[in-house]
């Protein structure tokens, strides 16, 4: 990338340069559709109000809270054309959560969908303008938009200025604030989209993840930006709600959950996925049952990805004729990884280790000593045990803190996970190693069963014996909890340390 770059420039205004300014960009389920040229001047528009109204000068933050809506777009490329850092948080956080973020992000500005303005203004002081958008008021973002001119010249950033600070609770419940730059953003839709998605310039992207998360920024925003294409912008869904939108919007390109397939296989609405040319599966492991499942009730054959907060998007996928079922893929072009050992060594061939990654995105955690443990000898050091075969495919293993070591067996909680899932009574369930005097540590599980189930002894039985029949008999969960739901962080995944955290209790 030129050493002056701003990823706003390169996304929407040379975006209607190169499509054209009626082509559409942004659609919602109720019908609006707002073209490339409807999206620049907003955005344009917001930058005015930024700069002209509120002050904001390069460098300043501004926070965006809101779920997936045109406005929420507008106002992140706004704040990125006046050369502002953008904060995103999950529109789901309530005040003692944002609080933190607020403190250590330091934003003069919050951009906030009014239905979500409450717990900003909770947390807010004099220092934080908080403008809502949305509510069609004299102070609002929208109202003050309609007094600009929509013309605006970009800040011409330089590529590594910091554009986004994104924090992230991980599995691990304490935030980090990740830092990323202008070229960051444009990176992941030049290596995993370019290469995996291969996006077309008819197809509608459409997805489940909020924007805040940013498997949901690249998914819903930059991606179909970047390549002009169009976008389906869901604020909330289930599986189900999602995959029925499809259909009548023209959705070509759906990304989300493993979770999310399964429930529209289970559904009985798999026929609604016959539109989608490209299905993307990330955010959590793929089990290799569902990816079967998949294929072989619609023909799709899922694209999965690892990914990171701290790396932006997907580093490691395949697609097509590479995809190896069971596999989460290779490094992608781009990037480069490997699996280290308890020595931070590299590790020989099938070994299992911590997966590491270097590429063009990488993690900078803004003024945590958590960095330190992040970033070894250049190498992204991630959270997850994997292992690599003699032909650069990862083979994902376990959380790193999901790896349960029991009478000296070595066994991965998602494993024991999957297994359970291919019951038919079994919706979901999370898998946690509890300390046991006699094995040191036992194999526990928390289900989730189907709506009318009963979860009693013979039950707990039947999925115990269940587990022996699919997967090496040593790996069964000794214990089987039923519980209502489990622990999930907001972007969706399963927190276990938090049941682990309730073992302490
Ligand atoms: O795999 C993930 O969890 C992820 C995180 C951030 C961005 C993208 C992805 C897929």
């Amino acid at each position: 990338y030129p050493a002056r770059l701003n990823a706003a420039t390169e996304l929407i205004t040379d975006g209607v340069a190169r499509f054209g300014a009626d082509r559409p960009c942004l659609r919602t389920p109720d019908g609006e559709v707002w073209t490339y040229g409807d999206l620049l001047h907003r955005a344009n528009q917001v930058a005015q109000v930024l700069t002209e109204d509120l002050g904001v000068v390069p460098g300043n933050r501004v926070l965006l809270r809101g779920p997936n809506t045109p406005w929420i777009v507008a106002a992140w490329l706004g704040s990125l054309k006046a050369g502002a850092v953008v904060v995103t948080t999950m529109h789901a956080l309530r005040a003692r959560e944002l609080a933190p973020v607020v403190e250590r992000t330091k934003p003069t500005v919050a951009l906030v969908d009014h239905r979500f303005a409450g717990d900003v203004l909770a947390v807010a002081d004099s220092t934080l303008s908080v403008v809502s958008y949305g509510a069609e008021d004299s102070g609002d973002l929208t109202s003050r938009c309609a007094t600009k001119s929509g013309e605006f010249t970009d800040v011409v950033t330089a590529a590594d200025d910091v554009a986004l600070l994104c924090p992230t609770s991980g599995t691990t419940g304490v935030p980090k604030i990740t830092m990323h730059f202008h070229r960051d953003i444009l990176a992941n839709a030049d290596t995993f989209a370019r290469f995996m998605v291969q996006p077309r310039e008819d197809d509608v992207f459409a997805g489940s993840a909020p924007f805040a998360f940013t498997f949901g920024l690249g998914g819903s925003v930059v991606f179909p930006l970047r390549f002009g294409a169009s976008s389906l912008l869901v604020e909330r869904a289930t599986p189900v709600e999602l995959v029925e939108l499809c259909p009548d919007n023209g959705v070509t390109v759906l990304f989300t959950v493993p979770t999310a397939y399964r429930a529209i296989l289970r559904e009985g609405r798999s026929h609604l996925l016959a539109g989608i040319r490209v299905a993307i599966s990330a955010g959590e492991h793929l089990p290799q049952s569902v990816w079967q499942e998949v294929y072989e009730g619609t023909g799709l054959r899922l694209i999965e990805g690892i990914g990171s907060t701290e790396l932006l998007h997907v580093f490691i996928s395949a697609a097509g004729d590479d995809i190896r079922p069971g596999f989460t893929g290779k490094a992608i072009p781009g990037f480069r990884a490997t699996i280290l050992d308890e020595n931070g060594e590299e590790a020989p061939v099938g070994e299992l280790g911590r997966l590491a990654v270097i590429g063009p995105t990488g993690c900078r955690y803004l003024d945590d000593a958590r960095q330190a443990n992040y970033v070894c000898n250049g190498w992204n050091v991630t959270g997850d045990t994997f292992r690599m075969d003699e032909d650069g495919y990862f083979h994902y293993e376990a959380r790193s803190d999901d790896m349960i070591v029991s009478s000296g067996y070595n066994i991965g909680a998602p494993e024991v996970e999957g297994a359970l899932g291919q019951h038919h009574d079994v919706v979901e369930s999370a898998v946690i190693g509890k300390p046991d005097a006699a094995r040191g540590t036992l194999v526990a599980a928390y289900v989730v069963l189907r709506d009318g189930i009963v979860g009693d002894d013979h039950k707990r039985k039947e999925l115990q014996d269940f587990v022996k029949q699919t997967i090496a008999p040593y790996k069964y969960p000794r214990e089987v909890t039923f519980v209502d739901s489990l622990p999930r962080n907001p972007s969706g995944k399963l927190q276990h340390f938090r049941l682990r955290e309730q073992l302490k209790e």
